[in-house]
């Protein structure tokens, strides 16, 4: 049906043209770096000093030092950051739609964004015409470990908007799995288990919903109750849950595989401000993982489900959960790489709680004064919100409403809390303006290194030209000399960063070309094999099923292998695009006009999507990522006949 493109498509004249491409974004590159530097110039020339002085610079065309894997809340995608640089290097979509690389329009991805969604949630979907939530709200991302160090196999992720939990291939650097979590509500607080290895996912349910939840129960909140769950890493998959009381917030859990934690803000069992904020005291809640995997083999749990549910309520005969008291609606749990100290940011409360883990084996044997677990309790300043380490003994707590972050030495809070005449504070530093996470460099890792620290801040205020009523969040890096913090940059972010981990590039090597085998395009490869396409070699192969079509097309720049193809009208067609260029950085798309199709195919890669022709006509399909100085040439026909 059609005749191809009649250019010489070798490696050689591939790789010369490639080159071309190269020189002439190198042009536009120096473009916005002029102009970029005529702005910036008066702006940044303290930062810029500060950062040459502290060694952090990183010139046009040097790799950073460190990678940044960055949340974005609301916008649902995780970001990859170059540090210190803090250039954004990648965004990668996860519970977001993304136009650029077809992330919820591709079948592969929409498989992932599917698969893993509870019956009932997808029958709320489809009410409201979406096949998977169109929106996200990624708060915590973090890397799986062994032996308390990042492994570099995956990066795990929470969505308090539509409670879910999903995994990053750490080689790709692509979402290979999505999981909603059943019976917990708002997935908000996720940490990987640190020892032996990340077998479990730890993740807090922030909202209580009735426990039969039918339309039955209001304003009953005895019937309420809250779950903490623990997702099987390599599976994904609901390895149990465990029903609490009160709400849960932030967890993380020790460097032994012993214990986990969990804020809860919400012990009141309030359903509103007023009443979630009335007690003086919450509670830090500690989970037994040998106690509860025990109680799952003594057949200890319900199902509900379809998860195994053990009942860890305060007040109950069990061994599976205990309540520390804790003051006011504390926030942040933050493990220190000491391996001991846990650390209960106080939000309401100017303090921070640090609880010893080594104290917490007595409170399942007998102890009953939960507070005998508790060490220190400093007070710090208003609005403690999360706490970094950076391996030295000291600990940075972001203080939301100071607008400060304050360093601090746990062993002098220690013993302040025992009677001794010990300031604990170590230095107190503005911030712009009312942070909310921080970090330092591997710093929720036995390699925790003081060379940077991070803060988050929720507000920019009038710290950049205005851009209207909505303005960007404010992020700063430091560098960490012995006690002393110099600002090294300060710059808008979108919304909205939560969280942030700081990874040592040793710890990663992500492929720059997909593996011809890689099981993101499965169900093509089985598809095209059912066809009798080999979706490894050159395809222009057009088969019709009933009233489906599947057409297979490689591309390799500048060219489709298909120039044009037929259907006919109200065909369901499922186009696969394989990528046969294997060199660095050569990605194709697909877009198809007026479809609401486009679709990323990075070098070797596979990618298909599906659509109805619905009307007849030439629709113009092209690649909509710059790939060779004929780029825009690489376009071609998909020709729709009307119906007989
Ligand atoms: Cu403090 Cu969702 Cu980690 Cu944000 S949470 S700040
Ligand atoms: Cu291929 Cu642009
Ligand atoms: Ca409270």
């Amino acid at each position: 049906m059609s005749d191809k493109m009649n250019l010489p498509m070798t490696r050689r004249s591939m790789l010369g043209a490639t080159a071309g491409t190269a020189a002439l974004a190198g042009a536009f590159g120096s473009r916005a770096m002029m102009a970029g530097g005529a702005i910036g110039a008066a702006t940044m020339a303290t930062a810029t000093s500060a950062r040459a002085a502290a060694g952090a610079e990183v010139g046009p065309g040097q790799l950073d030092e460190f990678y940044g894997f960055w949340s974005s809340g609301q916008c649902g995608e995780m970001r990859i950051l170059g540090i210190p640089s803090m250039r954004e290097l990648m965004r990668v979509p996860v519970f977001n739609t993304c136009s650029a690389t077809g992330w919820g329009i591709t079948n592969e991805s929409k498989k992932i964004l599917t698969e893993g969604l509870l019956p009932k949630t997808k029958e709320y979907l489809a009410a409201n015409g979406h096949e998977f939530p169109p929106n996200g709200d990624l708060h915590h991302p973090h890397m799986s470990f062994t032996e308390g160090k990042y492994d570099g196999r995956f990066l795990f992720m929470n969505d308090k908007a539509n409670t879910r939990v999903a995994r990053v291939r750490c080689d790709v650097m692509k979402c290979d799995k999505i999981i909603e979590i059943p019976n917990a509500k708002a997935i908000h607080g996720l940490r990987p288990q640190k020892w032996p290895r990340t077998n479990y996912v730890f993740c807090n349910g922030e909202d209580e919903t009735p426990m039969v939840n039918d339309g039955s129960v209001l304003d009953e909140p005895e019937k309420y109750v809250n779950f903490y769950t623990a997702v099987n890493a390599d599976e994904m998959t609901v390895a149990w849950q465990v029903m609490v009381t009160g709400n849960l917030d932030n967890t993380d859990c020790d460097y032994e595989g012993k214990y986990a934690f969990s804020t809860c803000y919400n012990s009141e069992m309030g359903m509103n401000l007023a009443e979630m904020t009335e007690f003086d005291m919450d509670h830090v809640v500690v989970f037994n993982i040998a106690e509860i995997e025990k109680g799952i083999e003594a057949g200890d749990f319900i199902e509900l489900n379809g998860v195994k549910v053990l009942d860890g309520r305060k007040g109950l005969e069990n061994n599976y959960t205990r309540y520390i008291p804790v003051p006011n609606n504390p926030h942040g749990c933050n493990m220190a790489p000491d391996k001991i100290h846990l650390c209960i940011a106080g939000k309401l409360s100017p303090t921070v709680t640090v609880i010893d883990v080594r104290k917490l084996d007595a409170l399942f044997e007998g102890e009953t004064d939960m507070r005998s677990a508790v060490v220190a309790e400093p007070e710090l300043g208003l609005g403690p919100l999360h706490t970094a380490f950076d391996g030295t003994g000291r600990a940075y707590t972001t203080l939301f409403l100071d607008s400060q972050v304050v360093v601090w030495d746990i062993a002098k809070a220690i013993e302040l809390y025992n009677g001794a005449d010990v300031d604990p504070i170590i230095t107190k530093e503005d911030v712009h303006y009312q942070p909310g996470h921080n970090s330092t460099v591997m710093g929720e890792t036995l390699e925790a290194s003081g060379k940077y620290y991070l803060t988050m801040n929720k507000f920019s205020k009038d710290r950049f030209l205005n851009v209207g009523p909505l303005k960007p969040e404010n992020e700063q890096l430091f560098s960490i000399d012995g006690d002393k913090l110099t600002l090294i940059h300060d710059g808008p972010t979108f919304a909205e960063p939560h969280d942030a981990i700081m990874v040592d590039p040793s710890k990663i090597n992500p492929k720059s070309v997909w593996d011809r085998n890689d099981p993101m395009w499965e169900d093509a490869r089985i598809q095209a094999e059912a066809d009798g396409v080999d979706l490894d070699d050159y395809q222009d192969t057009v088969i019709r099923d009933g009233n489906k079509v599947r057409v297979y097309m490689s591309s390799q720049a500048p060219a489709f292998s298909l120039e044009s193809f037929t259907v006919q009208q109200d065909d369901e067609v499922t186009v696969y695009v394989t990528n046969l260029d294997d060199i660095d950085d050569l990605t194709h798309g697909f877009t198809l006009g007026n479809h609401g199709v486009a679709m990323e195919i990075g070098p070797q890669a596979t990618a298909s999507v599906t659509f109805v022709a619905a009307q007849p006509g030439v629709y113009w399909y092209y690649c909509q990522w710059f790939c060779h100085a004929l780029h825009m040439e690489m376009r071609g026909r998909m020709f729709v006949e009307p119906k007989a």
